[in-house]
């Protein structure tokens, strides 16, 4: 489908033309002709030429953008998980044949290319991931969006494992990854830290006076973001911290040098790097600063930006929604009363009515270790203003509280903001937000009748729920190019930007040819998986195996472990009798753990040596193979998960709010094995039950068991298979035992294997089993695919912002 603006694109861009501009920004540069060039040099320059084209758009937009007034959206997010933009941007633009033609006239590849570019890890997992997707969805639909975020200079990590223990190396990104973003020192700002308040009364009115305080120097770096066949390009500002003055002269002659430049230091940590943590808050001061730090410089860029538009605020409310990706921005709230009242002497009932029509509140766990906090006493030695304002917003909410529930002291105090000393920033996102949402069907109910059951109570409307979803350009058509072909082929090319109509595709469940088609696209995504493989590790997979893949962060939860066991119970079976006759599996590990997550690294070096023990076994390792892939990223998996068979989501239920990865894997054509938790359950209903393997507890089981009393002793006195499996760790792999894991299953230091690891053990070894058995039936299993693909349409993150934008911000598209 070529659309108008197609035309239009390749009517400017055509080869001799792109060839000049790529020439020109060689030559200005580097100095170097097409001819002299490096790949490097070319990378840069080509991401010069594409820049240069998404001005021009981007100043369109913005036009008509003014010109239609009406309603935009902010969004606010500590983590922006975006993968390299390249690639993204010549396939939304739809110039990718053209470039790729030109570079290889003048010798070089494109694919090559691409791999020049680093892959900011800008995030740690599902939140910044599912943040980078919405705007790309939100381009492709066309509504303004502006997402806020901060410039990290060290990304997630680089993950090493070395010996099966996990490194971490800094993530060193601006080195090369710098060229797409556009500094833009007019719109910087002074972001205040520390001090003390002062007040006085002028003219009847209470002046706030903020002194003794230390500035720090906010300055924003623009990434412009493409949609697919869309004239919209909107903006990712991400926000770095500089100091203020670049010495301290004063310190400087007095010969106190190093003091001088500690002084630049430490104002320009608060962007140094992101928190490699996801699921634990570590209460953190330095956290601290970097929320208030987004909060602030996104706010009064915001509002100078409206004033410059508008000319007043008094519109603010209806033309302008800020929404909080999780609580890490929650401070926006307090900042926004900041500003209203101490810059533009907003009355406080005033200010509280714009702040309380304007944000609106994700929610993406309810684990309690998630749950942020701060002491207050370190908070307002931090922030004394933002303290005060939070102090008035709970004292005046906790009255209107009293006169709802009076005397029920309970049920106010777990309402309240401020508790025992300790700031609840979940509270305060939920007390300032019009909506708050959970991020599948299952997680909005949980919220409902756990951590906000108080507020669901107060206020039942102020609840929704919008299922998350993926940029299935990137995940689909861009990742996996011979299934988009197959799909253009079959359906047409409309599900491109209409992804419900994927739904077309089940019509094709009987068709053989295709889903012979379907089956050699798997294969040649394996191969060219396997061929990473090689390259990077030097091992050789077996293609006819199953590929069995579990990647995402490494967490007791998402239990790894439960795979892991599931896969020493086969290779003990098989070591038992090695001429056993079994299906080939290849059982594929990604996953980065926290640096302080003790665990969570235990159960890397398990992964890892149940694997080289495995290595060691040529005439077993043709059978049964374990791969743990260092350094888990959007690139490794836009290339790992095309390449999968079965999908592993296999939280405990009620752990996992949504899972994404659950709706990448399925697009591309792997049938999940799962439980029915966060979005698997959608799944599941999308695809019905004999396209998917459900197994284990459900969440009302496993309160049951809870409260009945959970002993995982129980469970290991009953199944052989299983104590065959926890045995195993005992004797230990390639040499190294595995007693703490014994320990953490069975007696535990409080409770014994606190995410029932051994409760769904027996179930989910028959649903592997049953896995296995229809694998080996090719064509039940390219049907599995095929429909798993056909559903997958809903999961689609535009079909998310859709109903964002409908149920949550009101928002139109220009
Ligand atoms: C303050 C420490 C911290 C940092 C990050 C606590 C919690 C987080 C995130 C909320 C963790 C996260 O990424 N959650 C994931 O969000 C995805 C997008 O909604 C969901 O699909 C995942 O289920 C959820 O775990």
């Amino acid at each position: 489908m070529t659309t108008e603006r197609d035309k239009n694109m390749e009517q400017n861009f055509d080869k001799e033309r792109f060839k000049e501009a790529l020439s020109t920004k060689l030559a200005s540069y580097f100095g170097v002709t097409p001819e002299e060039a490096e790949e490097a040099q070319i990378y840069k320059s080509l991401v010069l030429v594409v820049r240069d084209i998404l001005v021009k758009k981007r100043a369109k937009f913005h036009e008509a953008r003014k010109k239609r007034g009406g309603k935009r959206v902010y969004y606010m997010c500590m983590e922006f998980l975006i993968g390299r933009s390249l690639k993204n941007n010549l396939c939304n633009l739809g110039i990718e044949p053209i470039v790729r033609e030109t570079l290889s006239e003048l010798g070089f590849s494109l694919s090559a290319v691409y791999k020049k570019e680093p892959d900011p890890g800008l995030g740690n997992g599902g939140l910044g991931r599912l943040a980078a997707c919405f705007m790309d969805s939100l381009t492709t639909l066309s509504y303004p969006a502006t997402g806020h975020t901060i410039c990290y200079e060290y990304g997630l990590f680089k993950q090493k494992i070395i010996d099966g223990v996990q490194v971490e190396l800094p993530d060193d990104w601006m080195n090369d990854g710098s060229v797409w973003l556009e500094p833009r020192a007019d719109k910087s700002c002074l972001v205040r830290f520390g001090g003390r308040v002062l007040e006085s009364w002028e003219n009847g009115r209470c002046k706030i006076h903020h002194v003794d305080y230390e500035e720090v120097q906010a300055i924003p770096y623009d990434l412009m973001i493409t949609g697919a066949e869309s004239e919209a390009v909107n903006i990712l500002r991400l926000w770095r911290a500089h100091s203020v003055r670049t010495f301290n002269m004063s310190a400087f002659t007095q010969g106190q040098y190093v003091k001088a430049i500690e002084e630049n230091i430490s104002a320009e940590t608060i962007s140094k790097v992101l928190y490699p943590s996801d699921h634990h808050t570590e209460g953190k001061m330095l956290r601290l600063s970097q929320q208030y730090f987004l909060c602030s410089a996104a706010l009064q860029n915001i509002i100078a930006e409206y004033l410059a538009g508008h000319g007043t605020l008094a519109d603010f409310k209806e033309k302008i929604a800020i929404h909080l990706n999780d609580t890490h921005p929650a401070l926006c709230i307090p900042e926004l009363m900041r500003i209203l009242l101490d810059m533009y002497s907003y009355s406080w009932e005033d200010a509280w009515d714009v702040c309380t029509h304007v944000f609106s509140y994700t929610n993406h766990t309810i684990m309690p270790e998630a749950l942020e906090v701060w002491n207050e006493d370190l908070f307002k030695l931090k922030l004394p203003r933002i303290h005060q304002i939070i102090v008035e917003i709970n004292r005046r909410y906790t009255q209107e509280l009293w006169s709802l529930y009076p005397g029920d002291w309970d049920r106010i105090s777990r309402m309240a903001i401020l508790c025992g000393g300790q700031i609840r920033m979940a509270n305060l996102s939920v007390v300032g937000s019009y909506k708050v949402n959970g991020v599948s069907k299952l997680h909005s109910e949980l919220l409902t009748k756990t951590v906000f059951h108080d507020y669901y109570k107060k206020d039942p409307q102020q609840f929704t729920n919008v299922t998350n979803g993926i940029a299935h350009r990137r995940w689909l058509i861009y990742a996996n190019p011979m299934l988009a072909a197959l799909l253009d082929e079959t359906i047409g090319p409309d599900y491109r930007k209409q992804p419900e109509k994927l739904s077309e595709f089940a019509k094709f469940a009987n068709d053989n040819a295709v889903l012979e088609q379907l089956s050699l696209i798997k294969k040649a995504n394996k191969e060219r998986f396997a061929r990473y493989v090689k390259e990077k590790t030097g091992l050789l997979l077996n293609i006819d195996s199953i590929f069995d893949v579990q990647t995402k962060r490494l967490h007791e939860y998402k239990r790894q472990l439960l795979n892991a066991l599931q896969i020493i119970e086969a290779y003990t079976k098989l070591k038992e009798n090695p001429t056993l006759n079994m299906l080939p599996q290849t059982y594929l590990f990604a996953a980065k753990a926290a640096p302080g997550y003790h665990m969570a690294k235990e159960i890397i070096k398990l992964i890892y040596f149940i694997a080289s023990d495995i290595e060691k076994q040529p005439a077993l390792r043709e059978k049964i193979r374990v791969v743990f892939m260092e350094d888990y990223n959007v690139s490794l998996a836009e290339i790992l998960i095309p390449a999968a068979d079965l999908s592993e989501q296999i939280s405990l239920a009620g752990k996992e709010a949504s899972g994404t990865g659950n709706m990448k894997f399925m697009i591309n054509g792997a049938v999940t094995i799962g439980t029915l938790d966060g979005a698997n359950i959608e799944i599941s209903e999308a695809v019905g039950p004999d396209n998917i393997y459900i197994f284990g507890l459900n969440t009302d089981e496993v309160d049951e068991l809870w409260r009945r009393g959970y002993v995982a002793a129980d469970c290991y006195n009953k199944s052989e298979r299983l104590r065959r499996a926890i045995d195993a760790l005992g004797s230990g792999f390639d040499g190294h035992t595995f007693s703490e894991l014994f320990a953490y299953l069975l007696s535990g230091h409080g409770i014994a294997d606190p995410y029932m690891c051994l409760a769904d053990f027996d179930s989910y070894c028959l649903a592997h089993d049953r896995a296995l058995t229809d694998y080996q039936n090719k064509n039940k299993w390219n049907k599995m695919a095929l429909h798993n693909i056909a559903n997958a349409g809903i999961f689609s993150s535009d079909r998310s912002i859709e109903e964002y934008a409908q149920k949550i911000w009101s928002l139109s598209k220009v």
